[in-house]
Parts: C-alpha cells; sequence; structure tokens
C-alpha cells in the first residue's frame, strides 16, 4: 500500500496533540484528527507529536505505541513548556494574530523563546525514527519551525507543511516581532500547504514584499537558496461516514429526542468549539434581532448553539464564555414565554453521531465564523443532510469552505442585520429551493473530499522542482 504512494519510505506525521486512535475516542475527535487518521490508516505509517502529558523533570524518552498500520511515538513535554509554547505563544499569539485579531494577540519573548525551544525538542526527537526515503507531513501553527530545526540536525528528507488556520494579510503579519524568522522557517519546506487560494495569495505577497522572494515556476517558489512549492489544497471530510452515521439509531434517537422537545418548532442549529474566531456572540445578536423582527405569535422557532469548551485556561476564551453565557441569559429573559425559550447553549460536546442527527433535524445550520482556514462543521452540516428534505446553510463569507459552498447563503458574519435575515429566508425557503441548494453543496463536499485532500498533499511531496525553476 504505502509504496504506491510513497515508493520505499513511510508516512510520518506530525502534529502537536496525538491521542491515540480508539473506537471509544473515534466520536469525539475533532476535524484535524479524523483527517490525519484516515491518511494513516491509509497508508501506513509513523505519527509523531505531544501525548497529552506534562511533567515536571525534562520530559523521558519518546514512547511507542502500535495500533494497526500506524505507529504512535509520543513524548510528553514540561508544564512550563506547555504553558508558554501552547497555551500562549500558540493560543494567545499565533491564533489570533492569523485570525486577525491583534487586539488579543501578545507578543512576549519568553513565550517565543519557548516556542522554538519545544520545535528543537521535537526536531532532536522526531530525527531518530526517520528513515532516508520517509516524507515528512507537519501540521499547524504550533510547529512552523521545525523543518528549519530538522535541517539544522542535518535531516534531508522531503518536509511538508500544511497550515489549517488562515494565512494573515501582509500587513498583520508584520505586526509580529518574529515575522521574519518564521516566515523563513516556512520557506524551509519543501511544500507548504494552504486551506485556500486567498491564504497562499497573502502568503507569496508577503514573501515578495518583505522577503524579496519569487515566484519562479508553476507554483514554485524561491527565497535566498530556498525553494519550496506553495499550495492551497482544501481540507475536506469523508461524506459517505457521514452519511451512515446520520442513519445509526443512535443518530436517529438524538434527533427524535430534539424533535420532541420543540413542539413543532423549527429548528435553527449552531456546533462550534467555544472560540472567539467562530462569531458566537453575533450570531446570538442576529438570532436576537430575528425575534426582534418578528410578531410573538410568529415565534415558531428555537435555536440551539452547541459550544464545546475550549482552551479554558486562556483568560481571552474565559472572558467569551462570560460574554456568551450573559447574551443567552438575556435573550431568553427578554423572548422566553411560559412555555418556550427561545436559545437553547449547551457549554459541553456531543459525539458526531449525535451531532449528525441534530444536523439532520434543523431546518438552518448557523456556520458565521469571524475568520475560519476552513470550517469542518458546514461540511458536516451539508453530508448529514436528506437530500429529499434538506437544511439552509447560513455560512460566513470568512470561511475557508465558502470558496466552495456556492449554495449556502453566504453572510457577513459582522453584519447581524444579514445575518437575521439569511435565517429567516434559510426558515422560509422552498423546498425545491433548499434541495437545488443543497445538490450543489454536496457535490462540492464530494469533490474536495478527505481522500483527496491527503492523496493531493502525498502527491505534492514527491513532485521535484522543475528545472526551470534552478
Ligand atoms: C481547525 C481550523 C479547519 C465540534 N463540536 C463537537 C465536535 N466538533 C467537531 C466538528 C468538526 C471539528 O470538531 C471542528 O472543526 P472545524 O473545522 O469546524 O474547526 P477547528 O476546530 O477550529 O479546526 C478549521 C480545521 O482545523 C481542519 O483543517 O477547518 O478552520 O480552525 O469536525 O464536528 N465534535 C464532537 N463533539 C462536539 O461537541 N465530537
Amino acid at each position: 500500500m504505502s509504496s504506491e504512494w510513497l515508493g520505499d519510505g513511510q508516512l510520518v506525521v506530525v502534529s502537536n496533540r496525538v491521542t491515540v486512535a480508539s473506537p471509544k475516542k473515534a466520536n469525539q475527535a475533532g476535524g484535524l484528527a479524523v483527517g490525519l487518521l484516515a491518511a494513516l490508516r491509509e497508508v501506513g505509517g509513523i505519527w509523531f507529536g505531544w501525548s497529552g502529558e506534562t511533567t515536571l523533570e525534562p520530559p523521558g524518552p519518546v514512547r511507542r505505541q502500535r495500533s494497526g498500520p500506524i505507529q504512535y511515538a509520543l513524548t510528553d513535554l514540561t508544564v512550563d513548556d506547555f504553558e508558554d509554547y501552547y497555551s500562549n505563544f500558540a493560543n494567545r499569539t499565533l491564533w489570533p494574530l492569523f485570525h486577525y485579531r491583534i487586539d488579543l494577540a501578545t507578543y512576549n519573548h519568553r513565550w517565543y523563546a519557548a516556542y522554538r525551544r519545544v520545535n528543537r525538542l521535537f526536531a532532536e526527537r522526531l530525527q531518530p525514527l526517520l528513515g532516508p526515503d520517509d516524507v515528512v507531513w507537519i501540521h499547524d501553527y504550533h510547529l512552523i519551525p521545525l523543518a528549519s530545526e530538522l535541517r539544522r540536525l542535518g535531516v534531508e528528507n522531503r518536509l511538508a507543511f500544511f497550515l489549517h488556520i488562515p494565512f494573515p494579510a501582509p500587513e498583520m503579519f508584520a505586526t509580529l516581532p518574529w515575522q521574519r524568522e518564521l516566515a523563513l522557517d516556512l520557506c524551509n519546506y519543501d511544500i507548504v500547504g494552504f486551506q485556500t487560494e486567498t491564504d497562499v495569495r497573502q502568503f507569496l505577497a508577503y514573501v515578495d514584499l518583505e522577503l524579496g522572494g519569487q515566484v519562479t515556476h508553476a507554483g514554485w517558489s524561491r527565497v535566498e537558496n530556498r525553494r519550496f512549492r506553495v499550495a492551497a489544497i482544501p481540507i475536506g471530510i469523508d461524506p459517505d461516514e457521514f452519511a451512515r452515521m446520520v442513519e445509526t439509531p443512535e443518530a436517529q434517537r438524538q434527533r427524535q429526542r430534539l424533535e420532541d422537545s420543540l413542539g413543532g418548532r423549527k429548528l435553527i442549529i449552531g456546533v462550534d468549539r467555544l472560540d472567539y474566531t467562530k462569531g458566537i456572540p453575533e450570531r446570538l445578536k442576529a438570532f436576537e434581532a430575528l425575534l426582534e423582527s418578528m410578531e410573538p405569535s410568529d415565534h415558531g422557532v428555537s435555536f440551539v448553539q452547541i459550544s464545546a469548551p475550549s482552551r479554558s485556561e486562556v483568560p481571552e476564551y474565559q472572558r467569551l464564555r462570560v460574554e456568551v453565557e450573559t447574551l443567552s441569559g438575556h435573550i431568553n429573559g427578554r423572548f422566553s414565554d411560559a412555555d418556550w425559550v427561545p436559545l437553547r447553549y449547551l457549554n459541553r460536546s456531543f459525539s458526531r453521531t449525535a451531532l449528525s442527527g441534530m444536523f439532520q433535524l434543523s431546518r438552518v445550520g448557523l456556520v458565521t465564523p469571524l475568520r475560519d482556514g476552513m470550517n469542518l462543521v458546514a461540511k458536516e452540516y451539508v453530508a448529514a443532510q436528506d437530500a429529499e428534505d434538506p437544511g439552509v446553510l447560513v455560512l460566513s463569507r470568512f470561511a475557508g469552505a465558502a470558496g466552495e459552498l456556492d449554495g449556502a447563503l453566504i453572510v457577513n458574519p459582522y453584519d447581524i442585520y444579514q445575518v437575521a435575515r439569511a435565517m429567516d429566508a434559510g426558515l422560509t425557503m422552498p423546498l425545491d429551493e433548499r434541495k437545488d441548494r443543497h445538490q450543489r453543496m454536496i457535490q462540492q463536499v464530494r469533490h474536495h473530499d478527505i481522500t483527496g485532500w491527503w492523496s493531493k498533499s502525498l502527491r505534492l511531496l514527491r513532485e521535484r522542482p522543475p528545472l526551470a525553476a534552478e
């Protein structure tokens, strides 16, 4: 199997957090983990990263564990490194900056030193595991410097990077004190994959304006003596898996339970990690505007917002939680009746199977991030619909998925009245139009599925620069 994709070598995937797959956890994993698992199950190989454990002393040796075709290689982190590399630099510097929230980004030299230190540690621990023909596929903003650190140790393997979040506009990125170093780190990969063409453009604009680099040949670029390929490789889902999941008794039980509680009202649903990039307060205000615009006798709708807890050690997330709880209380206090609560805000997670059943029941799916690399919930929502009676997707223009899902009602998530109008349009849309829009979207979801994502990435990894780029 592996030779078809990788010749004599094997695939080595690196991500910050690695959770050893088990049937129990499969139903809880998020999109990134599900996607990487799909690739490794198909071609086999090593998955290297942080175990999720922290230590007070320097971490012990890498732990290896096999599960089917996947060899896991896990390292612990010290409590201090975890704090400054992950909770601080990754989540309080790069995450807000790359999502256009420099108002929430903190630039701290100690955090950056920890970020580089942990990337060096990852490189030192990964290098002994690599065979000469292995290809290494590194994921996300936690690990941007890993190629530079591996090269410093003499590693010559093909190295690819995939950024799951947006790449910001050059002027935005330029606010980071270590902008140049990190951009040059990206140029040390053979392949740099982004979610969308917009991200590719932003990165190449930065390379051109700030690094004096040039695009030399069909996607190949050169900066100083580095040659690398930049490509948009939009991540997808496994739509068949979702379609199967929604037919299971568990999904249908969840659907029925929710339906019984609605008293004949239509359902609007939102599902996101509780993250300020997802536009949850704006969405709640849009729902309030929708209720305001209706006669009380027309309030035939309930909104279920599921916000799985996320990064709760980070102060910006704690503040968001308070804001969302306050807004929910305000909206329910203002509009509830003795037998109806308009908004159900659930600060907990559900199994993917249960989510699929709730997606299928809803008339409107609200996916309105202020900025999002792709957003897999949008695609999962489409895949879970009954093609004969589908729900309507209301989708932010600032989600990467908006470039593909043209059958959605595309909105500016900052414009709460526009989002309210889109919700209303979704609730009242005739069946023919719903079917037509769904048909267009499911075709896109199938076209850019998870297999296409990893196979395109591996194909690019094997390509060598054309002679014209010499
Ligand atoms: C990053 C980028 C990019 C959500 N709530 C529950 C739950 N989820 C699952 C969803 C989906 C995944 O988590 C979330 O993926 P998203 O793509 O929507 O967002 P991020 O977590 O921000 O992911 C993003 C992605 O990486 C992949 O490249 O699309 O732009 O930000 O699969 O279903 N899963 C379970 N319970 C929940 O309550 N089990």
